[in-house]
């Protein structure tokens, strides 16, 4: 039934989205990861390893970054959903075939955490990024959905922490943000018992937005992204920044300060400045009000 909401913007669409691939960006093929986008303004990154339950790998991160890269920088892309591919996970973590000492080991057989790197360009990144998790959601696999600013998950969701058995952890956005979605209680819990955890506890303890039947998991998505869409994106960004910066101290004021600086640089006051130094004259600020 419309409310008066819908009566003034009109239902959002269900419609299946139509997704056109991306397969190079400029680098290499990529291998591990799907890239899609839409007419419409939404990208869609695929984590692409089912045989291995999306396990990632350092390439699969590199592959992720640049796809991240290209979609911030691309302003026709208002929304970004990350998601793996088939039906059984998400994403199942480090692929622990190429664990080596310090790290998973790449073609160039050097040791890296890149996926670190990849938490915090999600996280910075001014635009919504929205999981779609169908299985598996565990270990590295379960902090990346985390990090995204929202979780819709299938029925058929599986999300936890797996480090302590197979000897890894993440002390960094791993617990300290988990303990921010799910208090510190719960977080010590999942990390110290490594239990899984399905969709309909997840959502209990606020670790997910909504649980949908599998077979409506990407229509649903695409209704969380299109109304997003709809929003003011400046509001978005700016949100996500000041959500960001409760949590991440110098950093996260660091991040919200550019976007008043971003802000600034849009005003009469801000270019008048600018303007001035070009003109070799004094800048003449009196004409701005002070605002109470
Ligand atoms: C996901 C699970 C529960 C699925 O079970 P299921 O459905 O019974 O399938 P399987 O038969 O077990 O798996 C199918 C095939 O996929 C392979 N596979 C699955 N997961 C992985 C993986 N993570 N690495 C390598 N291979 C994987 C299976 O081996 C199987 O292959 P075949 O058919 O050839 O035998 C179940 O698979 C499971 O428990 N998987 C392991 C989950 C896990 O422990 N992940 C690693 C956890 N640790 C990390 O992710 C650390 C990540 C990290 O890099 C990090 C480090 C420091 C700081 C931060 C991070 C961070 O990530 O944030």
């Amino acid at each position: 039934k419309p409310n008066s909401y819908s009566r003034v913007h009109g239902a959002v669409s269900r419609a299946p989205a139509v997704w056109r691939r991306v397969s190079s960006l400029g680098k290499e093929e990529l291998t591990d990861v799907i890239y899609e986008k839409s007419e419409e303004g939404i990208a869609k990154i695929t984590i692409n390893r089912p045989d291995k339950r999306n396990a990632f790998r350092p390439r699969t991160i590199q592959e992720l970054s640049w796809c991240f890269s290209d979609a911030r920088d691309d302003p026709r892309v208002g929304v970004i959903v990350l998601t793996g591919a088939g039906e059984l996970a998400f994403c199942s973590g480090g692929d622990q075939s190429v664990r080596g000492k310090g790290g998973y080991v790449g073609e160039d057989g050097i040791a890296r955490l890149n996926v670190l790197d990849l938490q915090v360009q999600i996280r910075r990144l001014p635009k919504p990024v929205v999981a779609q998790v169908a299985g598996y959601a565990v270990g590295g696999g379960h902090i990346l959905h985390m990090v995204c600013d929202l979780t819709i998950a299938a029925d058929n969701a599986i999300f936890g922490q797996t480090g302590p058995k197979v000897g890894s952890f993440d002390a960094g956005y791993g617990s300290t943000h988990m303990a921010r979605l799910v208090g510190q209680k719960k977080a010590r819990e999942m990390w110290f018992l490594a239990r899984l955890y399905d969709a309909r506890e997840a959502l209990d303890m606020g670790l997910v937005n909504t649980v949908v039947p599998l077979d409506q998991l990407e229509t649903e998505t695409l209704v969380w992204c299109r109304e997003m869409l709809r929003n003011s994106p400046t509001a978005l960004r700016v949100l996500k920044a000041a959500l960001n910066a409760a949590e991440d101290g110098q950093a996260g004021i660091q991040e919200l300060g550019g976007n008043a600086t971003m802000l600034f640089y849009q005003s009469e006051e801000g270019n008048e400045g600018r303007q001035a130094y070009m003109e070799k004259r004094a800048p003449d600020f009196t004409k701005f009000k002070r605002l109470p």
